[in-house]
């Protein structure tokens, strides 16, 4: 781990190592019996590359979503929660071991981060509560593995050695996937979408990236497995307090949805989200740098735009879907009374805003994610928070909640006095980095800085699409120096 911005961090967020305790909040503390009362369960539910695009955020307003939008009314949902990294790894390292990017080094999804020295002390959320008498056991996509792996294989992440028990085994994250038979690209590369084999291959998508009505049922979907995985996990008799993970690889591509999914989005009514032309003129080389410039080109020729839109759209709603079987089992259960349920993504997603598919880069699509948190005794039914906050403030939350003492390993900012009171103050903006380039995003503001001194600065007040950037205009020169203290410093 690189030792400069750690205590940066802590310095700009006005942190101590000590804990941030809000008289009240340790519910689950001894009381004054002296009894140790029940710690309570935690039901951690990952998405992958789900952007904005759902019911209660309302980023797409034909997203159908009824079970996400279920578990926001009944907690507190984050209305403006981005990723401290918008691509799987970095994004996933920083949440599970509530250590920053810019601080650890882990910017890419080729860096092993428990390869990395930095990370040889770090203890991961569910190392924390294992040590601290849960038993912890997860399955699906909860550290960075291949979303889109044929057999499961292939770069995985996952430490199996911190959990008790892992879905589908100790050494696979993902159960087994079936291909489409309709694939359009085979994986070797060399068949091209028909008829689309126009064009240097380089510019066209890779394989991967690929979407087909499926025909099976669902319970033949990893997914649909890791979350019946789970609710088998709720059926049984815990003698411990449960830390239960359960990670959806949908909406990442590829869309390989069953058609029913489909069949909730006729093409003819899909909706292209909203884009203005030459959007990139006004935008550093290094940000226009980021874009799938070619493979947008690729698209809007072939006219798939909103083919792509309509397949997304599929796999936020089969993702739903399983939220929803989790949600159902969690309220039969004997734990409901007793569980935390935490639900987030790990970035958003691109499909053609700034001519970009994909996620890695640092405006709103990228970075904005669904985050929610039901914690009984602690968060009101339908609440929202406003506030700007990060993905890396899930574990000082989690380990707060659970009235146990904040480490010094931690550079989030805790949640629980916005769990508490959606509108409390907050001491600093959400800060992404994506590579050498940051952003930073405050209730109005977002600004960007690349590594060569470049800027963008966008009003949300005026601007929620992000279209102008004002980082050239001298009027802005104030907003802008304050809003770059924020940028760590080691860039
Ligand atoms: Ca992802
Ligand atoms: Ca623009």
């Amino acid at each position: 781990m690189k030792n400069i911005s750690r205590r940066y961090f802590l310095k700009a967020a006005g942190l101590t190592a000590a804990a941030v305790t809000i008289p009240g909040c340790s519910y689950f503390l001894p009381d004054k019996s002296g009894e140790r009362r029940q710690q309570p369960n935690i039901l951690f539910i990952a998405i992958d590359d789900l952007n904005d695009w759902t019911g209660c955020l309302g980023g797409n307003l034909q997203a159908k979503t009824p079970n996400i939008d279920r578990l926001a009314k009944s907690g507190v949902l984050f209305t403006n929660a981005h990723c401290s990294a918008p691509a799987c790894s970095p994004s996933r390292t920083s949440v599970l071991t509530g250590i920053a990017p810019a601080t650890s080094g882990i910017l890419d999804n080729g860096h092993h981060w428990r390869l990395s020295p930095g990370f040889k002390d770090a203890v991961t959320i569910p190392e924390h509560f294992r040590a601290n008498g849960y038993y912890v056991s997860g399955g699906g996509k909860i550290f960075h593995c291949l979303s889109w792996s044929r057999t499961g294989e292939g770069a995985d992440q996952n430490d199996f050695s911190i959990w008790d028990q892992y879905f589908p085994s100790g050494t696979k994250s993902i159960p087994d996937f079936t291909w489409s038979a309709d694939a359009k690209i085979d994986q070797d590369d060399t068949v091209s979408w028909p008829p689309l084999a126009n064009g240097p291959k380089e510019q066209r998508p890779p394989y991967y990236f690929d979407w087909a009505q499926m025909d099976y049922p669902d319970s033949q979907m990893p997914d649909y497995k890791v979350a019946s995985w789970a609710i088998s996990e709720l059926k049984k008799n815990h003698k411990k307090p449960f830390f239960l993970a359960a990670g959806f690889s949908a909406p990442h591509i590829p869309w390989f949805v069953p058609k029913e999914y489909y069949d909730m989005y006729p093409l003819d009514q899909i909706q292209l989200p909203p884009v203005m032309e030459n959007d990139l003129d006004d935008c550093p080389p290094v940000g226009k740098g980021c874009c799938r410039r070619d493979w947008h080109k690729w698209i809007v020729e072939n006219n798939l735009w909103k083919n792509a839109v309509q397949a997304y759209l599929a796999g936020i709603s089969f993702a739903d879907a399983q939220v929803g079987r989790l949600l159902d089992a969690l309220d039969k259960s004997k734990y409901a009374e007793n569980t935390i349920i935490i639900l987030w993504s790990d970035h958003g997603l691109h499909l053609g805003q700034k001519e970009h598919w994909g996620s890695s880069t640092l405006w709103e699509e990228s970075t904005r994610v669904p985050l929610i948190v039901v914690a009984p005794g602690v968060t009101k039914p339908d609440s929202r928070c406003l506030r700007p906050v990060s993905l890396l403030d899930i574990y000082p939350t989690l380990t707060e909640l659970c009235g146990h003492k904040r480490t010094a390993q931690l550079e989030g900012e805790s949640l629980v006095p916005l769990l508490y009171n959606p509108i409390d103050s907050r001491t600093g903006p959400a800060v992404t980095t994506c590579g050498l380039d940051n952003a930073v995003r405050t209730e109005r503001w977002r600004y960007i800085k690349y590594h060569d001194g470049t800027e963008e600065l966008y009003d949300h007040n005026n601007d929620p699409n992000e279209f102008t950037n004002l980082a050239d205009k001298p009027e802005y020169n104030d907003i802008k120096l304050k809003l770059s203290a924020w940028i760590p410093k080691n860039k």
